[in-house]
């Protein structure tokens, strides 16, 4: 049997598959629908339904549902069940890490590592299952106690992207299940199979533990889904991950019926590299953040700034590094670079390459497209300025934006922080006070602010997202949990008269 249909088999995906799960393990929508198509082969591996209006609004119906049972179950039991489903990961993380690259065309080791970061999420959330302590305050009148209690949120709308099919449904999902929320799940549609593989997953775990409807699935590669999402008033939060332009119209949809939304939405995020720099710490990482997951995370690096004490040596090198990357299959284990997810990508590469060149830049490597079939395009650097529109731009490719040399650190940390998104961000030095300097409220504005680490690649410990356009949502680790619950302040009187607040006196006409 070819290894594909075999995996395909382990992991419950058939040739048709439907596209609405309710998450009870029954499934709908088999039928009219689209392609899943490898993009470094450019060939469907899949067709999958298409999840229609009623279908989403009646597992919208179905999830509300199932709200108030799954929220009456203690925390820490909740948590059993995102244990039972941890080691679920644990045991088919290779050939869910297959799938993943099979799908969006990440590397092997890279599809290996999104399922660790479900598997890590997975941990985190079954600890702080026992751990939603709240604020005891003290009270200004007598004989009160003032406390602050965390609740369930209810339903929560979670939309993927496909460079992260997996991770960051987990990130918000599991999360917000040891919160006592239900999720409904919008995947890219880039990635439903991974999405299908991941349902198969958990559908057996949830019966095991008596529950239904905590986590169901609607596919589509209709935009209109998601608008649809954003405005339905019986979602209690909206997690979406995507373009800023989509993020801050989900945002506007969302708030016409106060409900809360959380965005992580596009990063352009920038090293800098100070005179005092270890080199050897530097280039890995720069190229780590530039070409990894082929330029398309969130995290990758977009834009490098330079002391000019260093500037030509790394530019040297990086270019040197460059001419050996191999591009090409993404299963292939030399392989450094898989491609893009499809020609709209490869379209919007040559385009960047195009507005850089046309602004005066000079392209140090690469900035051209590589025949098929898949979706290929050389890794790319460029000299060039950060005030053009191109380089204040994302552009979900690998391309990185090599700026004018600097002089003083305050100059390149004004620079980084001088485009519209605010996501993560790096510094490479040994200078102690140019570390803090990049740390203080004065320097990087990002979510995310490393020193002598890259952007990308970050850890589900730390609360993960960022400023401006990125969004200001936080998912993940810290406290991130707070998004998917509601805070109630509590007040009780247990003395026998009724103080008021501030010293308010309110005397009542005697009756
Ligand atoms: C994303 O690109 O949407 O920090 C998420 C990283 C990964 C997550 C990226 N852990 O690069």
């Amino acid at each position: 049997m070819d290894a594909a249909v075999s995996l395909f088999n382990r992991l419950g995906i058939a040739e048709a598959n439907a596209a609405v799960a309710r998450g009870d393990g029954s499934w709908t929508r088999g039928h009219g629908g689209f392609a899943s198509i490898n993009p470094a082969l450019g060939q469907p591996l899949a067709t999958v339904g298409r999840a229609d209006r009623d279908d989403l609004d009646e597992l919208i119906g179905r999830a509300r549902q199932a709200f108030p049972t799954w929220r009456d179950r203690p925390a820490p039991q909740r948590g059993l069940l995102v244990r039972d489903i941890a080691e679920a990961l644990r045991e088919h993380k290779d050939e869910l890490g297959t799938l993943i690259c099979l799908e969006v065309g990440k590397l092997k080791a890279e599809g290996n590592a999104e399922v660790q970061e479900m598997i890590d999420i997975a941990d985190f959330a079954v600890g702080l299952s026992r751990q939603f302590h709240g604020l005891t305050l003290p009270s200004e009148r007598p004989q009160h106690r003032m406390e602050e209690r965390w609740h369930p949120r209810g339903v929560v709308g979670v939309i993927t992207a496909f460079n992260f099919p997996a991770a960051v449904w987990a990130w918000n999902a599991f999360i917000a299940a040891v919160c006592g929320d239900v999720v409904v799940w919008k995947p890219s549609p880039h990635a439903p199979l991974t999405a299908i593989a991941i349902q198969n997953l958990v559908d057996p775990i949830c019966v095991a533990h008596g529950v239904t409807g905590l986590f169901s699935l609607a596919i589509s590669d209709d935009p209109a889904r998601g608008a649809q999402l954003a405005a339905d008033p019986r979602l209690d939060l909206l997690s979406f991950t995507g373009s800023s332009r989509v993020g801050g119209q989900v945002a506007a949809t969302v708030a016409a019926h106060y409900g809360h939304c959380l965005l992580e939405c596009s990063g352009n995020n920038a090293v800098i590299v100070d005179a005092s720099a270890d080199l050897e710490l530097a280039l890995p990482a720069i190229l780590f953040g530039a070409i990894g997951t082929a330029g398309q995370r969130c995290t990758s690096t977009r834009r490098l700034f330079l002391h000019r004490a260093c500037h030509d040596e790394v530019v040297a090198r990086l270019t040197a590094a460059y001419a050996h990357l191999r591009v090409g299959d993404p299963l292939q284990p030399d392989t450094l670079v898989g491609p893009l997810i499809d020609e709209a990508a490869r379209g919007a590469f040559v385009a960047a390459v195009a507005g850089a060149r046309n602004a005066g830049g000079r392209v140090l490597h690469g900035g051209r497209t590589l025949p098929g079939p898949g979706c290929f395009v050389e890794p790319t650097l460029i000299a060039a300025e950060n005030r053009w529109p191109v380089v204040q731009r994302e552009t979900f490719a690998p391309i990185l934006y090599v700026m004018p040399p600097f002089e003083d650190l305050a100059d390149a940390i004004r620079d980084q922080n001088d485009v519209p998104q605010g996501l993560s961000s790096a510094l490479f030095t040994r200078d102690l006070r140019h570390a803090e300097l990049f740390l203080a409220a004065a320097g990087s504005d990002c979510g995310i602010a490393n020193v002598n680490l890259g952007t990308s690649g970050a850890e589900i410990g730390g609360a993960f997202g960022g400023e401006k356009a990125t969004g200001g949502g936080r998912e993940a680790g810290s406290d991130a949990w707070k998004a998917y619950m509601r805070r109630q302040t509590c007040t009780v009187n247990w003395g026998d008269t009724l103080p008021l607040a501030q010293n308010l006196h309110f005397d009542l006409p005697p009756h």
